[in-house]
């Protein structure tokens, strides 16, 4: 069997430090040893700490012979898994209700409402979440704050048509301030285009709302596919602290 764990394949780049990135390990293998089971179909999202959870489940595949079907949202997911255990990955939602789905975030505050979307992906891994009995979520010790945008800093990523970026950008700033702006690709030339082929706007917010009345509010503008804001969906957030424990939420 292929031997990844010393590898970088798909993993955060070099510029996250090694507590976090042992943080992340620590939430991940946490999460996939408390709520993955023999015979279940299992969501997993993307992002640099689900490679840790997939790394698990792959070992524990191998070493437990385990029978899993695997819902990945990302290629790279999807990749590492059959690379490393050979698990049945389906590519799309036939096993329309999933045993429990594991995914990362951004920031996850006190009511244990997430902001996703920060590495481009959010729709499919909404749509993931909630076809799944059992919604986990892992993160390092940098993501736990008691209020959104405590720490994360990068706004609210929201999935739109193209043609709808600008009026829908407008409509958030008058109804909710701030600014929504159009997420450009590292190399600026041009937008970043998600899995769905759509743009991001990041609606940088200036103060807390009622997340649950305003992803409902956000979601109602036409041309938006779907806001970073998952409330009420996480069922448990797994943290890796610096201290090598692992937080439960
Ligand atoms: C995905 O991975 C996204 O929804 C989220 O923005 C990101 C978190 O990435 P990382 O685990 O690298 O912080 O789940």
């Amino acid at each position: 069997s292929l031997d990844l764990k010393h590898t970088r394949l798909f993993r955060s780049p070099s510029n996250t430090d090694d507590m976090a990135e042992e943080a992340k390990k620590l939430a991940g293998y946490a999460a996939v040893d408390n709520h993955v089971q023999n015979n279940q179909v299992v969501g997993v999202g993307s992002g640099s700490t689900i490679v840790y959870a997939v790394d698990r489940l792959a070992e524990r595949v191998r070493q437990e012979k385990l029978n899993i079907v695997c819902v990945p949202t990302s290629f790279q997911v999807s990749v590492r898994m059959c690379l490393l255990s050979a698990v049945l990955c389906s590519s799309s939602l036939t096993p329309y209700q999933l045993d429990v789905a594991i995914d990362g975030a951004d920031e996850v505050d006190a009511a244990l409402t997430l902001i996703k979307g920060g590495g481009g992906c959010l729709t499919q891994e909404k749509i993931v979440a909630s076809c799944a009995k059992h919604f986990i979520v892992i993160a390092d010790f940098r993501k736990d704050s008691s209020a959104l945008g405590q720490q994360w800093k990068k706004g609210v990523p929201i999935e739109v048509i193209p043609m709808a970026y600008v009026p829908v950008s407008r409509t958030i700033a008058k109804r909710f301030g701030g600014e929504a702006v159009l997420r450009m690709a590292v190399s600026k030339a041009g937008p970043v285009v998600t899995d769905n082929s759509n743009f991001i706007l990041d609606w940088k917010f200036e103060h807390i709302h009622n997340w649950k009345e305003v992803n409902i509010a956000i979601k109602m503008i036409p041309g938006v596919v779907e806001t970073g804001l998952f409330v009420g969906m996480a069922e448990r957030v797994y943290f890796g602290m610096e201290d090598g424990n692992v937080g439960v939420r």
